[in-house]
């Protein structure tokens, strides 16, 4: 009996802990961009952390959803590697050399971000807004 109830709890904390540890959470993010060559940069750039499940960007609203595991991966991460692949978004500033490497149809009007960026942004980095 006593070994019945062990394996139950066994059981138990196998199924809470993978359940816990498998936990996801779908977020919305504001990245720029133009076009459907935009899509395939922006949702490939996002889903480059395996831990990204889903990501989609809409061309019309330019928002992006992003279904991610939890544990594994932050937004922050997520977009950086948008920024790095030479897109603005809410959290970063693209490199301008990245931006300026774009398809001239992907060089969507930058938004004036400047009162975002800190005073200490190399534009010809990745800058993280404040
Ligand atoms: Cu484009």
């Amino acid at each position: 009996m006593k070994s019945i109830i062990k394996s139950g709890i066994f059981i138990l904390s196998i199924f809470l802990f993978s359940n816990f540890s498998a936990q996801s959470k779908t977020e919305t993010y504001r990245v720029e961009g133009n076009c459907g060559m935009c899509k395939d940069n922006i949702e490939t750039a996002a889903k480059a952390d395996k831990n990204v499940e889903t990501a989609t960007w809409d061309k019309k609203s330019k928002v992006l959803t992003v279904t991610y595991k939890t544990a594994n991966v932050t937004s922050s991460t997520v977009l950086k590697n948008v920024a790095d692949a030479g897109y603005d978004n809410q959290a970063f500033r693209a490199a301008n050399k990245k931006y300026s490497s774009l398809e001239e149809c992907c060089q969507y009007k930058r938004p004036d971000n400047s009162s975002k960026m800190s005073a200490d942004c190399d534009p010809n980095k990745v800058c993280k807004l404040k």
